[in-house]
């Protein structure tokens, strides 16, 4: 086997350049750019969250990210869906992910991290940051980093999400900047390209342009602790609303002046079902993309708070909802030409130093005072710490998923597979429809009912942890023959 794989990858080097999929994504100013082509790249993504919110549980052995069989059906779905992205929250940094990131690459999706968990000391505490803020904690931050720097595929990592609200003490602030800055300070030390690190909010008005300002503006004296991106988590669109009704003309008026990219960190109110997700032709179209760089709709699975777009049921197979379907249209209709146009002058905006001006109406601490490290959080950051992954990226063999999918009417979707794209593309709605898909029922966005939505964050789903154990990567004799399919 050894041998085998020796001359493919021999073959492979010398058919190919070693480079896959997706290129890096660098900020610049107010966009996120891809390096190689110098295109702006705007999120089209969906939180991947299976098991839900509260369904973490390392005792298990396995995370979003780690069981290749399930990570295949679900990009194959999401690239037939059309997005380029995934937000993945709670991460075991003791697993192994380079099997789903490599699936995730040569779909064209990329991936933002969190790198907190619900669990205690994974995170920080809001009412009591200095607490919360240890040796342990950064130890395990910088694995999950650790883990995902190697990949081309990693968008940037999320430093915090909503530690900020109405209950927060006015130190947090600083706090996230210290998180945000030893992440950035390890990236410096450990990857061969700055990983963007960003913090992710809640849509707590009075609190909102405050956070934004505080993080994003620049220090001269702690230079890494700023923000390379922010992230709203937002559910004022419901229904049929308008750019005017939804208050997202609010939103890009208040952001107007924004010197990094700010986009839905998560975003798809349900309060009105089925969605018929009408806030993304806003979202994507003139309005807005002069501000905002898209978003990332909750949430890929059915879980207990409804905002699924797929059931992944208890026997392993999938069954999409009518959301999906729905979804699919709006992001079919997106004119992608214009989604990735450059423009120069957003790319060179420098962000504004910090001064307390920037802050009226929040009720932060008023000066920009970063906490000191922790003690012995200097040396992880010098011998960094041990990761799980591969060295890089590699080319993916096994792309033909083995669950059952059904269609929206109940009929299984056949000859689902991943198409595993060149170097340097990312997935785009429209293309890489494989699988045959079954006249569509009648009448799949009608029947609007009003349900009772709430936001996810306040929502505690049950664990779903038997819709994530499904299926495991093969391996031995069928590893051998997808090599020599090469
Ligand atoms: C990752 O991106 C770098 C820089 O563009 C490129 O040189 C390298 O070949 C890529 N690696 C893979 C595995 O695609
Ligand atoms: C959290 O960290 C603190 C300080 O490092 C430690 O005293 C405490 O035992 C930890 N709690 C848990 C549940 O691990
Ligand atoms: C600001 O926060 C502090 C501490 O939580 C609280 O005591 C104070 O009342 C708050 N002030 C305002 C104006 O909200
Ligand atoms: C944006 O910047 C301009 C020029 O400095 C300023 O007049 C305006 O108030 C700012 N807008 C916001 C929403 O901060
Ligand atoms: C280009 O960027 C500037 C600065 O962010 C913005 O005001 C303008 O609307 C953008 N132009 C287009 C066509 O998106
Ligand atoms: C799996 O479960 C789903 C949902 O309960 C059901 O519709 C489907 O028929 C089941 N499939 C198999 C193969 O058991
Ligand atoms: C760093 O600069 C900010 C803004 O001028 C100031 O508020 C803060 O006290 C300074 N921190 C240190 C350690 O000097
Ligand atoms: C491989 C492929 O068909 N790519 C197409 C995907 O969609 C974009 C925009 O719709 C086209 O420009 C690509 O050619
Ligand atoms: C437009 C496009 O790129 N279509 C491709 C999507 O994926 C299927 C399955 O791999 C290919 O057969 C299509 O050519």
């Amino acid at each position: 086997m050894a041998q085998f794989k020796a001359m493919v990858l021999a073959l492979v080097a010398l058919f190919a350049s070693s480079a896959f999929a997706v290129a890096p994504l660098v900020v610049k100013g107010a966009d996120f750019v891809n390096s190689i082509d110098d295109t702006r790249f705007q999120i089209i993504g969906v939180a991947y969250q299976p098991g839900g919110s509260s369904g973490f549980d390392p005792a298990s052995g396995v995370d979003p990210l780690s069981d290749a069989s399930v990570c295949l059906r679900d990009a194959v779905l999401m690239q037939r869906l059309g997005v380029n992205a995934v937000r993945v929250y709670n991460l075991d940094p003791d697993l192994d992910h380079t099997d789903c990131a490599n699936i995730f690459n040569a779909a064209g999706i990329y991936m933002i991290l969190d790198v907190n968990s619900p669990l205690p000391n994974q995170s920080l505490n809001r009412g009591a940051p200095w607490e919360s803020y240890s040796e342990t904690y950064l130890e395990r931050v910088f694995k999950v980093v650790q883990d995902f720097i190697v990949f081309n595929n990693t968008l940037g990592f999320f430093s915090g999400n909503e530690v900020i609200n109405e209950d927060s003490v006015p130190q947090v602030p600083a706090y996230i900047r210290a998180v945000t800055r030893d992440i950035k300070d390890y990236i410096a030390a450990h990857s061969d390209r700055p990983v963007p690190v960003g913090y992710s909010a809640a849509d707590v008005r009075p609190l909102l342009m405050g956070t934004f300002n505080y993080l994003s503006c620049s220090l001269s004296n702690e230079t890494s602790s700023k923000i390379d991106f922010f992230g709203l988590n937002s559910y004022s669109w419901c229904g049929d609303a308008t750019f005017e009704s939804s208050g997202y003309d609010v939103l890009v008026s208040d952001f107007s002046n924004t010197t990094i990219p700010i986009f839905f960190s998560e975003y798809g109110c349900n309060n009105v079902s089925p969605r018929t997700f009408t806030e993304v032709p806003a979202l994507y179209g003139p309005e807005m993309t002069g501000v905002f760089s898209g978003g990332l709709i909750y949430e890929y699975s059915e879980e207990p708070n409804n905002y699924g777009l797929v059931n992944l049921n208890s026997n392993g197979t999938a069954s999409l909802l009518v959301d999906y379907d729905n979804l699919r249209k709006q992001y079919d209709d997106l004119d992608i030409a214009s989604l990735e146009k450059a423009n120069a002058t957003a790319t060179s905006l420098t962000p504004p130093e910090c001064a307390s001006s920037l802050l009226s109406g929040a009720n932060f601490t008023q000066a920009y005072d970063i906490p000191a490290r922790p003690d012995g959080v200097d040396d992880l950051i010098k011998n960094g710490v041990d990761g799980t992954s591969s060295a890089s990226n590699e080319a993916v063999t096994d792309t033909k998923p083995t669950q059952t999918v059904y269609a929206t009417n109940g009929q299984v979707i056949t000859g689902l597979e991943l198409n595993v794209l060149e170097w340097d593309q990312s997935n785009l709605p429209g293309n890489n429809t494989s699988g045959t898909t079954p006249a569509s029922p009648s009448g799949s966005t009608a029947s609007t009912s009003t349900s009772s939505g709430s936001t996810p964050s306040n929502t505690n789903a049950a664990p779903r942890a038997d819709t994530i154990k499904f299926g495991s990567l093969l391996m031995g004799a069928a590893g051998v023959g997808m090599y020599l399919q090469l």
